[in-house]
């Protein structure tokens, strides 16, 4: 027997006028089950049921796709079984047994799709939360921020606030303020990174500053500083330095340094002595001594080299000494009023020994396994 009988019934078919009307309206967008061979309708309309119950996305896009594929009412499936009801005699246990196939398996669909989206997201998306999850890799602060924000806090204990001041500096606060005259080897080109290219327009740089340079010591914000407040003033500056030395062990072209400044009336050097033993006694623990000599800049007067002893060995830290009467003169300040002291330390270097590092490079080489040690 043939059930693949093109226009079983046909818009013409008026047997079925009144039935067909009613469902060419309501069935308007979609192609007319009474005028197809019922088997290629039935097949149509489970294509079409299954895929709008698999792709409905929540309860009331299901609920719509129940109503429309299967609702007793107005459902296209009482289309179908109009079709039925108009088949020839003979063919209607094949067809009817057909029909509740397709009933069935769209209804076993949408109760599927029900008991899918009932279920969690993280179910629905096949997500065992059962799993170890992938573990993140947490980054950490670079050893020499970690040592700055110790230094910091240090510092701030006994009162210094915490100055900024510019990598990218002029001669005149890199040398001339701080006493450092022309003839100074210190301002040879050769020991220092002049910028052939940058302008004094540069914001923060004096017009009449000379030429620009990369700032060779953080003394820089000594000045920087004074300029623009009055005494007392107690700060630290910590920040990079530049100078073009050959890279070892010990030394770097670029590294950081902290400057200190205490200015007001009567500091004394043997404050400054002070400030750097606790200083270094908190960063490092007990058993640290430390041991002034004579030196020279010619920003300080007297000078002297910072040494530390720390579990028996020494240390040079840096450089210190009273704030030299004409970087005072220079900042306006009158130094038959005010006295002052400074230093500048070497971070890296401190850093080193408490760490036990035997190599400067190893901070800016960027190797994780170094790295993640701190
Ligand atoms: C100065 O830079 C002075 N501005 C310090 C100072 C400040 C003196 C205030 C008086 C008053 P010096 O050039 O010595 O000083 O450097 C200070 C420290 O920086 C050194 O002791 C050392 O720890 C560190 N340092 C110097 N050069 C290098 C380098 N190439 N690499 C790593 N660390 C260095």
């Amino acid at each position: 027997m043939n059930l693949r009988r093109p226009n079983v019934l046909s818009a013409q078919a008026p047997a079925s006028g009144l039935c067909f009307q009613r469902l060419a309206c309501e069935s308007a967008e979609r192609e007319r089950p009474l005028q197809m061979d019922p088997i290629a309708a039935f097949e149509q309309y489970e294509k079409e049921a299954l895929a709008a119950l698999e792709s409905a996305a929540d309860a009331d896009a299901l609920e719509a796709a129940r109503v429309e594929f299967l609702g007793k009412k107005r459902g296209r499936l009482r289309d179908l079984q109009g079709l039925l009801g108009k088949a020839p005699p003979d063919q209607r246990p094949l067809l009817g047994r057909r029909f509740n196939e397709v009933k069935n398996r769209v209804t076993e669909a949408w109760q599927r799709r029900k008991q899918e989206l009932e279920k969690p997201e993280a179910v629905r998306a096949q997500l065992d939360i059962t799993l170890p999850g992938t573990p993140l890799r947490l980054g950490r602060r670079h050893p020499l921020t970690q040592t700055m924000d110790e230094f910091k806090d240090i510092m701030g204990r006994f009162g210094f606030s915490v100055a900024e001041g510019p990598e990218l500096e002029d001669e005149y606060h890199n040398f001339v303020a701080l006493n450092i005259p022309e003839d100074h080897p210190a301002r040879d080109p050769l020991d220092n990174f002049y910028l052939a290219a940058a302008t004094t327009a540069t914001k923060g740089l004096r017009p009449d500053g000379g030429s620009i340079m990369l700032r060779s010591q953080t003394s820089t914000v000594q000045i920087r500083v004074m300029e623009r407040t009055k005494p007392p003033i107690r700060i630290v500056s910590l920040g990079r330095v530049y100078r073009p030395d050959t890279m070892d062990a010990t030394h770097s072209c670029m590294f950081h340094q902290m400057e200190g400044l205490m200015v007001g009336e009567s500091v004394t050097m043997a404050q400054l002595k002070t400030v750097l033993r606790l200083f270094a006694t908190a960063y490092l623990g007990g058993d640290v001594h430390i041991r002034f000599r004579p030196s020279f800049f010619p920003f300080t007067e007297p000078s002297v080299e910072v040494d530390m002893s720390w579990r028996g060995d020494w240390l040079e830290l840096g450089g210190a000494g009273m704030v030299d009467p004409n970087v005072l003169r220079a900042v306006g300040y009158d130094p038959e009023e005010v006295t002052g002291f400074a230093f500048g330390l070497g971070i890296e270097r401190f850093c080193m020994r408490r760490h036990h590092i035997t190599d400067i490079r190893r901070f800016y080489e960027n190797d994780v396994r170094f790295l993640e040690q701190f």
